[in-house]
């Protein structure tokens, strides 16, 4: 697997995040629920530093709702304050605003005893790699009826600032940040969910991966959307049987193994096989103890 890999990207991503962190009282850590640990940046927590932060679990609608909840408990362990959420439906958004307000009443209670600062909106930014959900938050967070504000006085750069409600104002450009994955298997957790492009991993590859991690995980869906009685054990007969059903042939009758992935992938991406969750909290519990 040949793995991209740009270190002169996350730099100067690191570098914008860095800056605009200056502006903002707490971060939105964006993560795709079906991947909540390959889709986040490794590095975040040394970028964002102590900067109070909220996981959003986005696209929870894609994902199983058992391994969300374990994920949600996950976090309350490690004392990491999290949410799930729909940002395409619009699931979760008060939840922000509230769990936000939590967070940071006691710094602003703390600026107010001190008589520094008028009591004022939170403001907050976006962070998260390419397609985890930031621009549909941000526009979903944004209704129409709120308007952008202009300059603030002591922000060199021009900034624009949107509000939501009274209680919040977000970052109009979200902080992108970009997965890292010298393990090849979260590489193919990115590319089964399609977090990154498939031309960065061999096709077959990924569905080679999606199809033992479905057999693994969730057999009783596989077979149920591909009308088998077994699961074959050997993955190319897996893939005979996926594609003769769904007559992914070559001429002359041979199996379109190209075909096959591409159906098995899109069908995955789409939800028809069922909702699932590609990483277990298990797995990165190591460091909770029992
Ligand atoms: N099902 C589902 N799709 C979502 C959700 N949020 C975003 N998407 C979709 O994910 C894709 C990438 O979203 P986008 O906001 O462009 O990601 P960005 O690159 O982080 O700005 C788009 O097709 C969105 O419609 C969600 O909560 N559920
Ligand atoms: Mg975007």
């Amino acid at each position: 697997m040949t793995i991209q890999w740009f270190p002169g990207h996350m730099a100067k991503a690191r570098r914008q995040v860095t800056e605009k962190l200056k502006l903002i009282d707490i971060v939105y850590e964006l993560v795709d629920a079906r991947i909540p640990q390959s889709s986040r940046n490794p590095m975040i927590d040394e970028i964002i530093s102590n900067k109070p932060r909220l996981v959003l679990l986005n696209k929870v609608d894609k994902a199983d709702p058992r391994v969300t909840e374990q994920w949600l408990s996950y976090y309350r362990e490690k004392g990491i304050r999290a949410i799930a959420i729909d940002a395409q439906a619009g699931k979760g958004m008060k939840q922000i605003v509230s769990a936000s307000n939590e967070l940071l009443k006691e710094k602003f209670d703390r600026m107010k005893a001190k008589g520094i600062v008028k009591p004022r909106a939170i403001r907050a930014m976006i962070v998260g790699i390419p397609n985890v959900g930031k621009s549909t938050l941000i526009n979903r967070l944004a209704s129409k009826k709120i308007a952008k504000t202009g300059d603030r006085p002591g922000i060199t750069q021009a900034q624009q600032w949107i509000k939501v409600g009274k209680e919040l104002e977000l970052l109009d450009t979200p902080g992108i940040l970009w997965p890292k994955f010298e393990d090849p298997i979260v590489g193919y957790k990115l590319a089964t969910t399609g977090a990154i492009k498939d031309t960065i991993i061999n096709l077959q590859d990924i569905a080679v991966y999606a199809l033992r991690f479905l057999t693994e995980h969730y057999p009783e869906a596989l077979k149920a959307r591909y009308g088998l009685e077994n699961i074959p054990e050997e993955i190319v007969d897996l893939f005979d049987a996926i594609g003769t059903k769904r007559g992914c042939l070559m001429p002359g009758g041979l199996i379109d193994y190209d075909k096959t992935a591409e159906l098995i992938l899109r069908e995955l991406r789409t939800d028809k096989i069922g909702t699932f969750t590609f990483d277990f909290p298990q797995e990165f519990n190591e460091k909770v103890s029992e």
